[in-house]
């Protein structure tokens, strides 16, 4: 095992760790959530809370990822995220939801290969990845958009044929005129597929405008990502053992 797959998967099981030893009323309520006793706290968490996968949540910073993480994935109110930050330039952040665990991650803004490598690690350990680009940063959407070839979708990035969400995110946000010198239009999902769409030929894929704050699109992206996750791990299944996987399965696993 390499210096980096090492530090990696520490930084990984530091915060399933943490995620897990928050408070004994946090773990007894994931259990009762996984046995299907207690309802999940959100449209969005209730979609995974059964489900046994581990989730990137990534973007340039400010997209949006701690928003989601919070009012969506977070199985109580008040802050369940726990944050690693095992290196210098690079804050990994987690959160549990019932058996699934989401992390969220900026990328962008000029680090170190060494830094891209070991986030590639990441994406590598994890079963689906979500990216959020904010539809205002018109300048960095360059950016984001070469991140997410170089990092997520490189060879030794996500793994081939992972669910890959694209979250178009902010799109009620109302911009000030007088605070911006040009006035842009929002992106649409349709311009950055338009940019990278070729590139995602080989994955997986789904675009969905969203807004974290009024919620718009949210619940219907993740449902997407949920249904692909399930397919995902029903083909393994099915591949393994040669027969179809009962409907009414309820856990899914993918490690
Ligand atoms: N209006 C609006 N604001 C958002 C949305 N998502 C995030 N924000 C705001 O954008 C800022 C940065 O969000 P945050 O979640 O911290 O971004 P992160 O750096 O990607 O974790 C915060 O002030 C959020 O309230 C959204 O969909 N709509
Ligand atoms: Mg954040």
């Amino acid at each position: 095992m390499t210096q980096l797959d090492e530090l990696m998967k520490n930084s990984l099981a530091t915060i399933q760790d943490l995620t897990q030893s928050r408070s004994v009323i946090g773990q007894i309520r994931d259990t009762l959530i996984v046995h299907g006793l207690w309802a999940s706290a959100t449209p969005v968490s209730r979609l995974f809370d059964r489900m046994s996968c581990e989730i990137m949540l990534t973007g340039l910073d400010a997209a949006g990822k701690t928003t989601l993480l919070e009012k969506y994935m977070s199985q109580s109110s008040g802050t369940n995220i726990v944050a690693a930050i095992p290196l210098i330039g690079l804050h990994v952040e987690g959160v549990r939801c019932g058996s699934t665990l989401f992390y969220g991650m900026d990328i962008g803004g000029g680090r170190r290969k060494f830094h891209m490598k070991l986030e590639r690690r990441f994406f590598q350990a994890c079963d689906a990845a979500v990216m959020i680009i904010d539809c205002w940063d018109r300048d960095r959407l360059p950016e984001a958009e070469e991140e997410l070839l170089r990092i997520v979708l490189a060879p030794e990035g996500l793994k081939h044929g992972a669910p890959l969400l694209i979250l178009v995110n902010k799109q009620r946000l109302q911009r000030n005129p007088h605070s911006q010198p040009t006035l842009h239009k929002p992106i649409s999902c349709w311009e950055v597929e338009h940019h990278i769409g070729k590139s995602l030929d080989q994955w997986h894929y789904k675009f969905v405008e969203t807004d974290a704050i009024t919620g718009d699109g949210i619940v219907d992206a993740f449902k997407w990502l949920q249904s692909a996750l399930k397919g995902r791990a029903e083909d393994a299944l099915q591949k393994e053992t040669g027969s179809p996987v009962d409907e009414k399965q309820q856990h899914v696993s993918l490690a």
